[in-house]
């Protein structure tokens, strides 16, 4: 599974840092919605679905939180603990987000306004259908 990191370039200066962040540029998609969690329990774990169509950047913006990815073959667990850095979540990808600091504030930009239908909310239907998914592919090509 290849893992997409992005590493933003901060704007630094000695007031500070600042992240600009624009669709089609640093983010590989249009943003029509952006989402944020904090005061996350430290022993909570959030997520636990995988989307059909939506694509999201995470950014850990404050703090630091880690985040399981797993494609239905392989799980890979990543920390975001830099505000510059953003994880490519892709569709057909289910995540679950844990390990929270107490200060953590996670940033989410998303391709697609929400829509309940678009979640996937069962692991075993999960794995249903990304196992279609994968046949239907290889029967076009
Ligand atoms: C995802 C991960 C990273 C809305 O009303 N609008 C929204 O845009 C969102 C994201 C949520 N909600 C409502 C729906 C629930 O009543 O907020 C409540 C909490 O949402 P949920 O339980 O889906 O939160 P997470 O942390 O499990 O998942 C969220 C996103 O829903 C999901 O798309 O990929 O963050």
């Amino acid at each position: 599974m290849q893992v997409i990191k992005y590493v933003f370039q901060p704007h630094g200066d000695d007031r500070g840092q600042l992240v600009a962040l624009e669709e089609f540029k640093d983010i590989p998609f249009r943003i029509k919605r952006v989402y944020y969690m904090y005061d996350t329990g430290e022993d909570v774990t959030r997520g636990y679905h995988a989307h059909k169509s939506l694509q999201q950047i995470l950014i850990c913006i404050h703090g630091s939180c880690k985040i399981r990815l797993d494609n239905g073959k392989e799980k890979k667990v990543v920390p975001l603990e830099k505000p510059y850095e953003g994880l490519y979540v892709s569709n057909n990808m289910w995540r679950e987000m844990f390990d929270f600091s107490s200060d953590a504030v996670l940033l989410v930009l998303a391709s697609e306004l929400y829509d309940e239908s678009d979640y996937i909310r069962s692991y075993d239907d999960f794995l249903d259908y990304v196992k279609k998914i994968s046949l239907t592919t290889t029967e076009e090509v």
